[in-house]
């Protein structure tokens, strides 16, 4: 009952939150949120449709739960029922409580498993970004364009206007707006994670290993703003992340001028890896 009471509740939060971030309309937490934050591209918007569908479903189970204690509370009490059945056990009511469940839990998992394919489906990506994770920033590198910069969260007295504190980075993640692109996320030296709410994206970054994800940020320029949600030692929580979308025409001025600061030297994969080796 009062884990059905709660999520009952919560839902109710949920909604006043999604009224609350629609009306500030940022891709970064807001004071006295409470529910998710404005969806970005197709995945965060199959997420939230999906998180949306269930609201309505554990909405209505907890209601129905709820009417049937208040019932039996008023029904069976000692002055309406003063010698209560002993009846313990009811073939026909047993197996509906086993089997109904049984079919919505079928039901939640096809919209389920749909997204969950889509997620993975990291086919067809337009370009692809290696992120590793360091104690503490991260480093981005634009494979197909051979940069490679690192983004430090701004100090309290590096920031200009406008900018949120602890949210802020040197150099942003800059993406293409209305791209696939493909994140290889790893880890250089403990575990991180790369997590940005309104891109629905949150993926371990583990030494030694590569997780694939894909986002596609929708049209317009917008800052989407995440951060490191992997304890990973004392500045855990100054390692923000920032992705900067911009039109692919701006985008591809930005890289120009990237290519000069951030190129990666121009030696051979072969001798690089020889190198690290
Ligand atoms: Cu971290």
């Amino acid at each position: 009952m009062s884990a059905n009471f709660m999520r009952y509740l919560s839902s109710g939060a949920f909604i006043l939150g999604i009224l609350a971030a629609s009306v500030a309309g940022a891709a970064q937490p807001e004071p006295w949120q409470i529910g998710l934050q404005e969806p970005a591209g197709s995945i965060a918007q199959k997420a939230t449709d999906l998180h949306n569908l269930l609201l309505i479903i554990i909405s209505l189970i907890s209601v129905f739960v709820l009417a049937l204690l208040v019932y039996v509370g008023w029904r069976f009490r000692r002055d309406a029922n003063p010698t209560p059945s002993k009846t313990t056990h009811n073939t026909t009511i047993e197996i509906l409580w086993t089997v109904i469940p049984v079919l919505i839990l079928v039901v939640i998992a096809v919209p389920s498993f749909r997204l969950l394919y889509y997620m993975d489906e990291t086919k067809n990506a337009e370009m692809v970004i290696k992120v590793t994770g360091n104690q503490w920033y991260w480093n981005y590198e634009y494979m197909d364009d051979q940069i490679a910069f690192d983004s430090y969260m701004l100090k309290d007295d590096e920031l200009q206007p406008g900018q949120p504190r602890l949210l802020s980075v040197d150099n942003p993640l800059v993406v293409p707006a209305n791209t696939k692109i493909k994140m290889l996320v790893t880890a250089n030296d403990v575990m991180h994670s790369f997590f940005v709410p309104s891109l629905a994206v949150q993926t371990y970054a583990f030494i030694g290993r590569v997780n694939e994800v894909w986002i596609d940020v929708p049209e317009g320029e917008k800052t989407y703003y995440g951060q490191c949600n992997q304890i990973c030692g004392v500045n855990h929580s100054f390692m923000p992340i920032v992705v900067k979308a911009m039109a692919k025409k701006e985008y591809q001025a930005w890289l120009a001028d990237a290519k000069q600061e951030f190129a990666i030297l121009d030696v051979p994969l072969s001798i690089q890896l020889a190198a690290v080796n």
